[in-house]
C-alpha cells in the first residue's frame, strides 16, 4: 500500500444490512413479533393493527392478502454463515447488522432475556469475527418489540427508558470484548414523519383516531423524542461502563442535510436549513452536542406541547452525548416554497433538481448525487467535530439474471464510484471519515416498501415479491469490482 493514500489505513471497509429485513424467522427460538413484523414497509399508508374495543389495546391483525416478506426475509437466520463468506469474498473488514430486540425479549419488559436469542448473536458475531470482520451492531433498527407499543404506547411512555436500559445492560454484557462499534437508534430522526416504526411509538390515550393507528398526536410524538434522548444517553454512559473500550455513535438519515435550496429565493433557502434542522439536526445537536435547540422548542411552542423531561434527566442528555456519528445517504432533494414537502426512506423529494444528471430507473427514480455525499460529510463535520461514519449508501435496482444466470450491475458499480470518488474528496478537505459500509451487500426485504424486487446487492438472493424462490444466492458483476476497491484500500477505483 502506498504512503500517500487518502483512505486512512484502519479504514473500515464493508456492508449494512438490518435485522428484520434479512433474517426471516421471525417468530422462532421464542422471539415476538417487534413493529415491523405488521407493516409491509415503513412508507406503507396502513398497519396490521387494530383497536379492540373489549381491551381497550390495539392488537395484531395481519391482512391475509398481503405478502409480509420480512417474516421470511432471506433466512439470514438461519444462513448467516455462507451469507457472511461471501462478505468476507469482498475483503470486508467489517460487517453492519441489527440485534432484534425481540430475539433478547421477545415483548421488551421481561426481567429475564431469552438464552436462545443471546445464543444466536453470539454465534453470529463469532462468525464475522472469525472471518476478519469487525461487528458493527445497531441497537435498533425499527425493530421495538410490538407489544411494548401495544401495552405501553412505545416511547411515547417514560416506562420504556427503563425496559431499554434492561435490553442494553444485557447485550452490552453478552457481547462484551466481541462488539466494540454500537449505534443507537437507526435513522430515529424520521419520528417527525413516520412515528410508529421509526421511533416505536402507538398512540394509545384519548384522543387519538382508532382507525388509523399511524396517527399519532404531537405530544406523543415529542414525548417519545424527549424519552428516546434520554435512553441514547444512557446508552452512551452504561455501554462505557460496561467496557471503556465501547464506541457508540448514534445513526440518523443524512440525505436529508442535502436539501438544496431550489432558487436562491430566501424562503426557499431559509425553508431548506429549516428542512435540515427539523429533519436531521433536531436529533444530531443532542445526541452530539448535549443540547435542545431552541428551534424545536419553538416547534414546542407552537404545536401546544410540552415534553416531560426532569432536571437529571437534561443533565444527563449533557453529559453523555456520542462517541461518532454514523448516516445513510442515499440522494439529495430541494426545497421550494412552491410545492408541498413529500417524503420517504431517501429524504425530501422537493422538485427535481435540473442540475443531476441521473436517476435511478423506474419505479423509485432517486436522483443520484455523488457530490451531494461530501456536502454532507463537510456539513455534519463543521457542526459537530465528532468522526463520521457511512454506513448506509447504496442503490436500490429491479435486477433479472440473463440467460446465464448473470447480472451486469454497471450502475450501481458508476454510483458506488461516483460516491467514493467524493468520499475520497471529503477526506482530502480534512473530515474525519471511519469507514464506508455499503447498504444492502445482499439483497434484503426493502425497508421503505417491504419488497423484494429493490435490490441492492452485489449478491442476488433468489426470492421474489409473491414470496417465491428458492433463496439461493449468486453474485452479481458489482461483487469482484468491490473487492478489488477494497483490496487497493480505495485507491483503485476504475470501473
Ligand atoms: C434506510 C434504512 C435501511 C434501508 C435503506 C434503503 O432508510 O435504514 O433499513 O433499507 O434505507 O431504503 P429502502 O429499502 O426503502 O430502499
Amino acid at each position: 500500500m502506498k504512503d500517500n493514500q487518502v483512505f486512512p489505513k484502519n479504514f473500515l471497509w464493508g456492508g449494512a444490512v438490518a435485522a428484520n429485513q434479512c433474517e426471516g424467522a421471525w417468530l422462532e427460538d421464542g422471539k415476538q413479533p417487534n413493529i415491523t413484523d405488521v407493516m409491509v414497509g415503513i412508507n406503507a399508508s396502513e398497519a396490521g393493527l387494530k383497536w379492540n374495543e373489549d381491551t381497550q389495546k390495539w392488537e395484531m391483525c395481519l391482512d391475509p392478502d398481503k405478502a409480509y416478506l420480512s417474516h421470511e426475509g432471506i433466512d439470514f437466520y438461519h444462513r448467516y454463515k455462507e451469507d457472511l463468506q461471501l462478505m468476507a469474498g469482498m475483503g470486508f473488514n467489517c460487517f453492519r447488522t441489527s440485534i432484534a430486540w425481540g430475539r433478547i425479549y421477545p415483548n421488551g419488559d421481561e426481567t429475564e432475556p431469552n438464552e436462545p436469542g443471546l445464543k444466536f448473536y453470539d454465534n453470529l458475531f463469532d462468525e464475522m469475527i472469525r472471518l476478519g470482520m469487525e461487528p458493527v451492531v445497531t441497537l435498533s433498527h425499527y425493530e421495538t418489540p410490538l407489544h411494548l407499543l401495544t401495552e405501553y404506547g412505545g416511547w411515547a411512555n417514560k416506562k420504556m427508558i427503563e425496559f431499554w436500559k434492561n435490553y442494553v445492560t444485557t447485550v452490552f454484557n453478552r457481547y462484551k470484548g466481541k462488539v466494540k462499534y454500537w449505534l443507537t437508534f437507526n435513522e430515529v430522526n424520521n419520528l417527525y414523519r413516520r412515528p410508529v416504526v421509526s421511533a416505536g411509538v402507538l398512540s394509545v390515550n384519548p384522543p387519538f383516531d382508532k382507525n388509523d393507528p399511524l396517527k399519532v398526536s404531537p405530544e406523543d410524538t415529542w414525548q417519545s423524542y424527549a424519552n428516546i434522548l434520554v435512553g441514547n444517553a444512557w446508552t452512551v454512559k452504561i455501554g462505557h461502563e460496561v467496557d471503556p473500550e465501547n464506541k457508540i455513535g448514534c445513526m440518523l438519515t443524512s440525505s436529508c442535510v442535502a436539501t438544496y435550496p431550489f432558487t436562491c429565493d430566501p424562503k426557499d433557502v431559509w425553508g431548506a436549513y429549516n428542512i435540515q434542522r427539523i429533519s436531521n439536526y433536531y436529533f444530531g445537536d443532542p445526541f452530539c452536542l448535549g443540547i435542545i435547540p431552541g428551534y424545536v422548542k419553538r416547534v414546542w411552542r407552537e404545536e401546544g406541547v410540552n415534553p416531560e423531561l426532569n432536571e437529571d434527566e437534561l443533565a444527563l442528555i449533557k453529559d453523555y452525548t456520542v462517541d461518532f456519528f454514523s448516516f445513510s445517504y442515499y440522494r439529495s432533494g430541494t426545497f421550494s416554497k412552491d410545492v408541498e414537502n413529500a417524503f420517504d426512506t431517501g429524504g425530501i423529494k422537493g422538485k427535481d433538481n435540473p442540475y443531476l444528471k441521473a436517476v435511478s430507473p423506474e419505479p423509485w427514480k432517486w436522483p443520484v448525487d455523488p457530490e451531494g455525499i461530501r456536502y454532507v460529510l463537510n456539513v455534519l463535520y463543521d457542526r459537530y467535530h465528532l468522526p463520521l461514519f457511512i454506513v448506509e449508501n447504496g442503490i436500490g435496482l429491479d435486477e433479472h439474471p440473463d440467460e446465464n444466470g448473470e447480472i451486469d450491475d454497471a450502475f450501481r458499480k458508476q454510483y458506488v464510484h461516483d460516491h467514493l470518488v467524493q468520499v475520497r474528496e471529503a477526506l482530502l478537505d480534512g473530515v474525519d471519515i471511519m469507514g464506508y459500509l455499503y447498504w444492502g451487500p445482499i439483497d434484503v426485504v426493502s425497508a421503505g416498501t417491504g419488497e423484494m424486487k429493490k435490490r441492492y446487492g452485489f449478491v442476488f438472493v433468489d426470492r421474489y415479491n409473491d414470496g417465491t424462490g428458492t433463496l439461493e444466492r449468486s453474485k452479481k458483476d458489482s461483487y469482484e469490482w468491490f473487492h478489488k476497491v477494497i483490496a487497493s484500500n480505495g485507491e483503485d477505483l476504475d470501473i
